[in-house]
């Protein structure tokens, strides 16, 4: 989802290639393209970026006019922390609560470290939006690299009703709002298929 919302979002184009998971998870036919055996993987001439994070920042690199990144250099950095932390933490909460869009789970997955974990990114959420100073309504103004590695979350917590305080909640609100988010939500809950792995509440 992050890569694609990214790309899609910033009216980049480029052609998806949509692989089946098995029941276990993975995915037949990706070795063609990802050397990593997994999703996401960007072909860009031939040559495969694969993982999330170095398929944004490559994206944000081959288009600098974009502005993937926040322009001011202090609020780069803590976009890149703010990128990097979610890419390697939030393991409880991934875990839980696991991506799910088509389904509603209210009140499941919750416990302590899940609970750390939520507070931590709704403090993350409010002091950009703080900031931001009111400006435009993403992480750091406009969308970049940042919103679309949260992206995933504010799914979550739609998934599983899980309560914010009103600067993380309209923050969500806003990303869930992006032309590309709810793209990418509305195909996702025509889906049909149903990956075993993927449903520990179902
Ligand atoms: N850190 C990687 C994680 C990629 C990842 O876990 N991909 C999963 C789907 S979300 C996958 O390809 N699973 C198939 C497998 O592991 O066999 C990223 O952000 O791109």
């Amino acid at each position: 989802m992050r890569a694609w919302v990214l790309l899609r979002e910033a009216g980049i184009p480029f052609e998806e290639i949509s692989l089946r998971f098995n029941d276990d998870g993975h995915i037949p036919g990706i070795e063609r393209y990802s050397p990593s055996g997994q999703v996401p993987v960007l072909v860009i001439d031939g040559e495969p970026v694969w993982d999330s994070l170095a398929i944004c920042e490559t994206v944000a690199e081959l288009f600098p006019d974009k502005h993937l990144w926040p322009r001011d250099a202090r609020a780069h950095r803590r976009a890149r922390s703010i990128c990097a932390e979610m890419h390697a933490g939030f393991r409880s909460l991934r875990s839980a609560m696991g991506m799910n869009i088509r389904s509603s789970h209210p009140g499941k997955g919750m416990n302590p470290a899940v609970r750390r974990e939520i507070d931590r990114i709704a403090g993350i959420w409010q002091d950009c939006r703080a900031r931001s100073k009111g400006e435009g309504s993403m992480l750091f103004g406009a969308f970049g690299v940042a919103d679309a590695m949260y992206a995933p979350v504010a799914t979550r917590f739609v998934t599983y009703a899980v309560a914010l305080p009103p600067v993380a909640q309209a923050y969500a609100d806003a990303v869930l709002g992006l032309a590309a988010v709810r793209e990418w939500v509305d195909a996702a809950r025509c889906e049909t298929e149903f990956v075993r792995a993927d449903e520990p509440y179902a």
